[in-house]
């Protein structure tokens, strides 16, 4: 190998390094919207699902897929101290994502608000979302 061709390997090896180092900084920095899924569905006559009925997620940006299995339309909402807000709505078999909520840490209640045929959050539609 000549002096040339070693400055030029070098020079390759040198702007490879600084770019990742520069795409490793940038990373945190960058707004990032988390993604949460929640599958509900019906299991029985009275009995209603939501998976997973515990998730974590980091205080910032996040949007909620809500992926209905169920034979009747449901929503996924959030109580924000007195204020519900409801994220998603999908009609029966099919999935729904919605707008990035900005969330501050804190426990959260996440659920259906829908009472047709009964209270679903009391039937077991129902979650909690823990924001770090
Ligand atoms: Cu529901």
């Amino acid at each position: 190998m000549n002096k040339k061709l070693i400055a030029a390997s070098l020079t390759v090896v040198l702007g490879a390094g600084y770019a990742l180092n520069t795409f490793a900084q940038a990373r945190p920095d960058a707004p990032v919207t988390q993604k949460v899924m929640i599958t509900v569905g019906e299991s029985g006559k009275d009995v209603l699902t939501f998976e997973p009925k515990e998730v974590t997620v980091n205080s910032g940006k996040v949007e909620f897929t809500l992926v209905n299995k169920g034979q009747n339309n449901h929503n996924v909402s959030i109580k924000l101290k007195d204020k519900e807000v409801r994220l998603a709505r999908a009609e029966a078999g099919k999935s729904t994502t919605s707008e990035p909520v900005e969330l501050a840490a804190g426990t959260y209640d996440i659920y259906c608000a829908f009472t047709s045929g009964g209270n679903h959050k009391e039937r077991g539609m129902a979650g909690k979302l823990i924001v770090k």
